[in-house]
């Protein structure tokens, strides 16, 4: 029998969109809790970690993003069984959350003059050498996709990072460093004409 899932995050996609991504595809039924600040706070107590994002599975909480990913992939047929393939979804996730780290402190600094000098540093060049890491690796890898030639929830966690880029919402972040990698612009693009992908978005 398909477990009863709740993904509870804040509203916003960040660290819960990979997954409620890959459920939606998948066609797995999900229920979709997205909290504000005032709710977040009465139930972090209750929180194993005082964090989100949370997966409750047939009730049972579980903790960090990537796991859940791992685990909706499989739930969704957008893990892969093979060791060495599922390896390299993992390296991509893995990857991606060195990226979030890369953007975290920017976003929780207070001071203005501060805060910009990280994001300029960002912008020209810790983004645009990592982008150009990825796109390299891409390029000799001749992959289609993010960690091989077929949709996973790497692509997913991949598509979700780099459209936070390419969206233009980080000040100091032009969305347009990440045009200068056809490959990795490849990647984002095949998961966003994702038919699913639209009509998720289109809904969000
Ligand atoms: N490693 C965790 C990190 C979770 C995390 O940092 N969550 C943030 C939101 S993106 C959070 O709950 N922040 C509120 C807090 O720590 O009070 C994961 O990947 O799930």
């Amino acid at each position: 029998m398909a477990p009863s899932l709740k993904l509870t995050y804040f509203e916003a996609r960040g660290r819960a969109e990979p997954a409620r991504l890959a459920l939606c595809i998948g066609g797995v039924d999900f229920e979709d809790v997205r909290v504000n600040g005032e709710q977040f706070e009465k139930l972090k107590t209750s929180l194993p970690f005082g964090q989100l994002p949370v997966l409750e599975v047939d009730g049972e909480v579980i903790t960090q993003s990537i796991a859940q990913q791992i685990y909706v992939g499989k739930l969704t047929g957008l893990y892969p069984q093979d060791p060495l393939a599922a390896l390299r979804v993992d390296e991509c996730q893995m990857l991606v959350v060195d990226l979030t780290d890369l953007i975290v402190p920017s976003l929780i600094e207070q001071d203005a003059d501060k805060k910009a000098a990280m994001r300029k540093t960002l912008a020209e060049e810790t983004l645009p050498k990592w982008f150009g890491m990825i796109e390299a690796r891409l390029q000799s890898r001749g992959w289609s996709h993010a960690a091989g030639n077929e949709l996973t929830v790497a692509d997913l966690a991949l598509y979700n990072f780099m459209m936070w880029i390419k969206r233009g919402v980080l000040d100091g972040i032009p969305s347009t460093i990440v045009d200068a990698c056809p490959k990795l612009s490849a990647v984002v693009e095949a998961v966003d004409s994702h038919p699913k992908v639209k009509e998720w978005n289109a809904k969000h």
